[in-house]
């Protein structure tokens, strides 16, 4: 009986908390200042979230360059966020849509 129990409100757990379950694989973080992505390139672990903060004064973008992207954020106003949870290996190549010339990758491996 109480077995049923448990079963049941980790199953609901699980439901509730995606995220959480996914971040347990671990977090990484891209800074974004100066019109540079920091670290140019990061590498990481399969699962992992990664989460880039626009630490300058201007907007900015985080833009897959796969084709088509793999992902795409809206303008980072500053101290925004925003995050991709990489669960494929594979080299990720992104840019922002506003200064191309800012340019990025994430390793997964
Ligand atoms: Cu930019």
């Amino acid at each position: 009986m109480s077995g049923l129990l448990s079963r049941r409100r980790a199953a609901l757990l699980l439901a509730v908390l995606p995220a959480v379950r996914a971040g347990a694989a671990g977090v990484a973080s891209v800074t974004i200042d100066n019109f540079t992505f920091t670290p140019a390139v990061l590498t990481v672990a399969p699962g992992t979230r990664v989460v880039w903060i626009n630490r300058d004064d201007i907007p900015h973008t985080v833009v897959s360059d796969a084709r088509p992207p793999a992902f795409r954020s809206h303008a980072l106003d500053t101290d925004d966020t925003f995050e991709v949870v990489f669960d494929r290996p594979g080299r990720w190549g992104y840019f922002c849509a506003l200064h191309a010339h800012m340019q990025g990758t994430i390793l997964v491996r």
